[in-house]
């Protein structure tokens, strides 16, 4: 597929989408932004790929939805083009995503990371929802899914007061996995996926489904949902060939069945 504002690689089985819009900081417009969802949903039906990066380049993760692009947007476009719809498609993909951050993520960008499974920084990544101070507030999951990272009074305080986080920070509050050196994060990113990407197919997707559940339900569903996912592993030819290489003392060899 060719496209014309991200950027797509492989390496080994971890599939890499790289936004690229640099002069504009990497601001989401609508046509990134559906190249990103396309990308993805292509590397998640692909057999061979096992994780899903999503990054920026050093400068900029993204600096949030393209703020020309929306700045004529009326109410009535809003409610009929149902932007939030386009924008919930990361909920579909099934693979884990990993975001490889450095510089900045800002409103739509920072959202994003929220979105995905699990976030690698460079030392330089700055996380913020200054949405306030364009007069509007964040339109893409920011109050749900920061409030429920970080909690409800640095949320607050990060959406109504624009305070931003540094990787360090963000990391001390639970929004990011690991911080690494600016200089080699994506390989430092792509390490970390090809690790996840090696495990049994089924059981991460399973994981995934799992701890997601956990943010949609209650104890109750979630626990269900948890049983459930775990039973159905018991159907699959990896959790014998997992446990049998365990009791032989090798390394297993996955099918993803
Ligand atoms: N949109 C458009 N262009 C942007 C941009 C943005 N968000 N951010 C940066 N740029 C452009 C700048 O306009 C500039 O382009 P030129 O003017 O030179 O042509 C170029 O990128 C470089 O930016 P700066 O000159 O400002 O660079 P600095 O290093 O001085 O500052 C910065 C970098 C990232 C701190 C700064 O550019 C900045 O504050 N940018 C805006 C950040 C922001 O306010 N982001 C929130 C946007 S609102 C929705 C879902 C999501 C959203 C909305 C709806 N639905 C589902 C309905 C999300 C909304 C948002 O994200």
């Amino acid at each position: 597929m060719t496209y014309t504002t991200i950027l797509t690689e492989t390496r080994g089985r971890v599939g890499i989408v790289q936004l690229n819009r640099p002069k504009q900081m990497n601001a989401f417009n609508l046509a990134m932004l559906g190249e990103v969802f396309d990308a993805m949903e292509v590397f998640d039906k692909d057999e061979t790929i096992g994780a899903i990066i999503v990054t920026g380049n050093e400068k900029a993760f993204a600096a949030g939805a393209d703020i020309k692009e929306m700045a004529e947007v009326t109410y009535a476009q809003m409610v009929v083009e149902e932007r939030v719809r386009v924008w919930d498609r990361i909920r579909g993909i099934r693979k884990p995503v990993i975001a490889a951050v450095s510089g900045w993520a800002l409103g739509g960008g920072c959202e994003f990371v929220l979105a995905c499974d699990m976030v690698v920084a460079s030392e330089s990544a700055k996380f913020g929802q200054p949405e306030i101070t364009i007069g509007v507030i964040p339109g893409a999951g920011g109050t749900q899914r920061l409030a429920r990272l970080v909690g409800k009074q640095l949320a607050m305080e990060m959406v109504i007061n624009n305070r931003t986080l540094t990787a360090a920070e963000a990391q001390q509050f639970g929004l990011v996995n690991r911080v690494v050196a600016v200089e080699g994060y994506l390989d430092a990113a792509a390490a970390f996926a090809e690790e996840i990407a090696s495990r049994a197919p089924m059981a991460v997707r399973m994981a995934k489904d799992a701890v997601n559940a956990a943010f949609e339900t209650t104890l109750t569903e979630g626990l269900a949902v948890e049983k459930r996912d775990f039973y159905q592993l018991f159907a699959t030819e990896d959790q014998k060939e997992g446990m049998q290489a365990f009791i032989e003392k090798r390394q297993p060899n996955w099918k993803g069945k």
